[in-house]
């Protein structure tokens, strides 16, 4: 069924496509394209707020790196059991972060959320109990990727955990473009078209620079994260948990 809030973006052809951008137009369909886009969403998020609950210590601060609407955000408060805590989400699309903080504000939780618009990259990470990154590194440049887990790892306490989601490429190019297929056959099951799918494949090839499993988990190790696997996958969606 289609709404108003339904993801239509890509549905007519576009002359030249635009690189993909977290702007109005994205905020207004953003709940609807992600659940329709990236398979075991909701599953990532369920098990954000179970993963709160396990390590968010009392007296400590939990940070959502580029929590677009606060999906993460929202699991976490509703998990935290932990006293004196707060938690701090961070966008730096201005649309997203108005929307985020309407979203936060229509519900109630004992832990107090800030949301900020800013880069990830500028902001300090301190006195973290856990941090979530969930499909947001592979909107990162990858030179500034090691820089922004060594942050991460160094304002982590030990013990606690980052939360890594990411869309993967694989080495081997034959399973890569079957897994590629299986996900647009997800895409296909949730009712875009073959221009939609083929449209927003171009939009975000500037935008979205998808590393390998390898890669992700070299780079988790050099940042200082002595435990580290990952725990979700389907398709080329990966979800990966790393303790400090
Ligand atoms: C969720 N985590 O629903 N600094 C801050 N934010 C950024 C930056 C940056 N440098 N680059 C991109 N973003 C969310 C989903 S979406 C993933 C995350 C997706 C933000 C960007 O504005 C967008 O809101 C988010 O990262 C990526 O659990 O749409 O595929």
């Amino acid at each position: 069924m289609q709404t108003s809030d339904t993801d239509l973006i890509f549905s007519n052809k576009q002359s030249k496509i635009k690189d993909f951008a977290f702007d109005a137009q994205v905020v207004e369909v953003f709940p609807d394209m992600i659940s329709r886009s990236v398979p075991g969403y909701s599953t990532i998020i369920d098990t954000i707020g179970r993963l709160s609950q396990r390590y968010v210590t009392d007296n400590s601060q939990v940070y959502d790196l580029g929590c677009s609407l606060g999906a993460a955000t929202l699991a976490m408060r509703k998990g935290i059991t932990a006293k004196n805590c707060k938690i701090i989400g961070i966008d730096s699309s201005s649309a997203m972060v108005e929307r985020c903080k309407m979203h936060v504000s229509a519900f109630k939780g004992d832990t107090p959320v800030e949301i900020i618009e800013d880069n990830i990259l500028n902001i300090d990470i301190k006195n973290a109990s856990m941090v979530v990154l969930n499909f947001t590194l592979q909107f990162i440049a990858p030179e500034q990727r090691q820089l922004l887990l060594n942050k991460i790892a160094k304002g982590l306490n030990p013990g606690g955990l980052l939360l890594l989601s990411e869309k993967i490429a694989h080495t081997d190019t034959v399973c890569n473009e079957l897994l590629i297929d299986l996900h647009h056959d997800f895409k296909r099951a949730n009712g875009y078209s073959e221009l939609e799918i083929a449209q927003k494949r171009t939009a975000l090839e500037n935008v979205m620079l998808t590393d390998n499993l390898d890669t992700h988990l070299k780079r988790l190790k050099l940042a200082g994260f002595n435990h580290n696997a990952p725990w979700f996958q389907c398709f080329n969606f990966f979800s990966l948990i790393a303790i400090k």
